[in-house]
């Protein structure tokens, strides 16, 4: 068995939602490095500029499109200008921290809009080309609180648990057809979306929170966006061809920890 081969994504294209920065960046960069031909998308120009001079510094070949995976009509059409999609990446999120008596019903919808319909709608969108092909890998970014819920973070848990389950489902209805469909599960990653629950406190010292998530992870540190790398091009690649309706959990051991008792 030559192991280089089983991991090589070489003529392959990846689209990863979202991967202007943060972990999209991140698992695009190792989806490229691997030999795979990257295709990405996010809201805003700017964003899209600067990944698109990221990617070109580090020698990974990357198209980038103008899209909110929220929209159907945007994603129907970059995947035709894409053409073939080999792998999907659902890796476009947010997150609204709102005690849940205090959210409205529209900013519960927003969460559940990006963080689970919009994998639908990707998914829906290149599985029949997958389906001529002869096959896929769909890879998506669940959470933590696919398994867990805390406060003020009910819309989000609520997708990331279903995003969960459209992973077993996209999984047990494509199967047959050779489409792997898996989540990856980060744990607690330093991204801009996590930065105010890492913000100092005015008198210098460290978040509560930040305190909190370093004593809960058994590896003792934040998860940086490239811990997910090894995770990301396994589930891309021909090694993980009889792995189906799994999530990996790349958390630092989290999951696995009753947590300190209190001092
Ligand atoms: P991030 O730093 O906020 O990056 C989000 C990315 O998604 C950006 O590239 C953003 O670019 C793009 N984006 C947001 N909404 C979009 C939309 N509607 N359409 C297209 N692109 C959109 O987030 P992250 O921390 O890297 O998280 C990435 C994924 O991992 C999310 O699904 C998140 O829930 C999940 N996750 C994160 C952590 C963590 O600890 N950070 C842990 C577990 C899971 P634009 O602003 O230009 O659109
Ligand atoms: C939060 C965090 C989390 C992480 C991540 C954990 O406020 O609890 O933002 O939800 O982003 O998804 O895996």
């Amino acid at each position: 068995m030559n192991i280089t081969e089983l991991f090589s994504l070489k003529g392959k294209t990846a689209l990863v939602t979202g991967a202007a920065y943060g972990i999209g960046f991140a698992i695009a960069e190792a989806l490229g490095s691997a030999g795979a031909e990257i295709a990405f998308c996010c809201r805003s120009r700017e964003h899209l500029k600067t990944a698109l001079d990221g990617y070109s510094a580090r020698g990974i070949s990357a198209r980038g499109y103008i899209c909110d995976v929220t929209d159907e009509k945007q994603v129907v059409n970059m995947v035709k200008e894409i053409g073939r999609v080999d792998i999907l990446v659902n890796n476009a999120g947010i997150i609204k921290r709102i005690p849940m008596t205090e959210m409205s019903a529209e900013e519960f919808r927003e969460v559940v809009d990006v963080d689970l319909t919009a994998p639908f709608i990707c998914s829906k969108a290149v599985i029949p080309g997958m389906i001529e092909h002869g096959g896929g890998k769909i890879i998506n970014v669940c959470s933590m609180m696919s398994e867990l819920g805390r406060e003020t973070v009910s819309a989000y848990a609520s997708a990331k648990g279903g995003l969960k389950m459209l992973t077993k489902n996209i999984a047990s209805e494509y199967g047959g057809r050779n489409i792997q469909c898996n989540g990856i599960g980060p744990g607690y990653i330093a991204t801009p979306q996590t930065a105010p629950l890492r913000e100092p406190l005015p008198d210098g010292s460290r978040h509560p929170f930040d305190r909190f998530i370093i004593s809960k992870t058994p590896a003792g540190r934040w998860g940086e966006p490239d811990d997910l790398a090894g995770a990301a091009i396994f589930l891309a690649s021909r090694a993980s061809d009889f792995v189906n309706g799994q999530i990996l959990y790349v958390d630092g051991g989290i999951l696995a920890y009753i947590g300190k008792q209190p001092e």
